[in-house]
């Protein structure tokens, strides 16, 4: 059995794409099946359309990705028009990641998508790239708080908390989101990082501070997945840096109720169906029955 439960949502297999690595689905519908995935999470939407931060917006270092996309979209009302219709030809999950500017706009955009078709809604608290130098509500247990108990009243929707690494203790965040009434949390977004043009001196992206991704940050990502999952006894969603069914495993084991895998589909679009795969022959190979028994197994003496 494959199958996980997070928060009241029933996956098929504990699988899911990160916001903002995987578009409305669109694209990769082209490349994977998508009706395989436990969940589509799609980009993070605004109440109105946004147009993003100046080029460049992306930037690779030699083990991760840097990226300042700043929350462009569409607006929440195109994507219930445009892009919802099309994920419900789809047997697949839908998580919609919302991003607010304050915590009237996160229950504005909540109640917005508290339709057919919208799974979840997963909080966005968590993106480094919208205010100069790269701070964002989720650095503060009481704004996470407030949040997510604002949006818990008027969504029936599972509520997905997801959490910024670029705090001192992930487990006080993460309790926060608990006692707000979240169903779940997801971590890690990006970690905040930078680079440096040294012919002009000058920051490479516009904010000075972008988002760091990707394989980097795997270890760190791990470790945080793991103290959240011992501070809260609601699921957790672990990502940051997944690039194969192993390193899915390791954060299962952790404590991960699910994963969702990120810029690794910016390398590899077929990177979560091998994922799958991995986790399928791995538990054949292990008699493992039910991918249930693996979740927060790490033996600690
Ligand atoms: N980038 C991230 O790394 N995380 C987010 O949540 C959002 C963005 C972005 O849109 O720039």
């Amino acid at each position: 059995n494959l199958q996980v439960e997070v928060g009241g949502l029933k996956l098929k297999n504990p699988v899911m794409t990160a916001s903002g690595t995987f578009g409305f689905g669109r694209e990769y519908g082209e490349y994977i099946d998508l009706n395989q995935l436990g969940a589509i999470v799609v980009k993070g939407l605004t109440v109105k359309p946004k147009e993003g931060n100046p080029p460049p917006r992306v930037y690779e270092t030699p083990c991760g990705m840097l990226n300042s996309v700043g929350l462009q979209n569409s607006g929440v009302d195109a994507f219930i028009e445009k892009e919802l219709p099309f994920l419900r030809d789809y047997d697949v999950a839908v998580i919609v990641n919302i991003a607010g500017e304050t915590i009237e706009e996160f229950a504005y955009m909540a109640k917005k998508l508290d339709i057919d078709g919208v799974d979840g809604i997963e909080i966005n608290v968590s993106c480094p790239n919208v205010k100069k130098g790269g701070m964002a509500f989720g650095i503060n247990p009481e704004d996470i708080f407030n949040i997510t108990k604002e949006v818990k009243k008027v969504t029936q929707k599972t509520v997905i908390v997801k959490l910024t690494p670029n705090v001192g203790d992930i487990g006080v965040c993460a309790k926060a989101a608990e006692d707000g009434g979240a169903d779940a949390v997801s971590l890690i977004n990006t970690i905040a990082g930078m680079a440096i043009n040294i012919d002009t001196r000058t920051p490479v992206f516009k904010n000075v501070i972008a988002g760091l991704s990707g394989p980097a940050i795997k270890p760190i990502a791990l470790r945080m997945v793991y103290e959240a999952a011992r501070a809260v006894k609601i699921p957790v969603i672990g990502m940051g840096g997944i690039s194969s069914f192993k390193d899915a495993l390791e954060f299962m084991i952790a404590g991960a109720k699910a994963v969702a895998i990120g810029t690794c589909n910016f390398v590899n679009p077929n990177c979560t169906i091998e994922v799958i795969e991995g986790i399928k022959q791995y538990m054949v190979l292990n008699n493992i029955e039910d991918i249930n028994e693996i979740i927060g197994s790490l033996k600690v003496d």
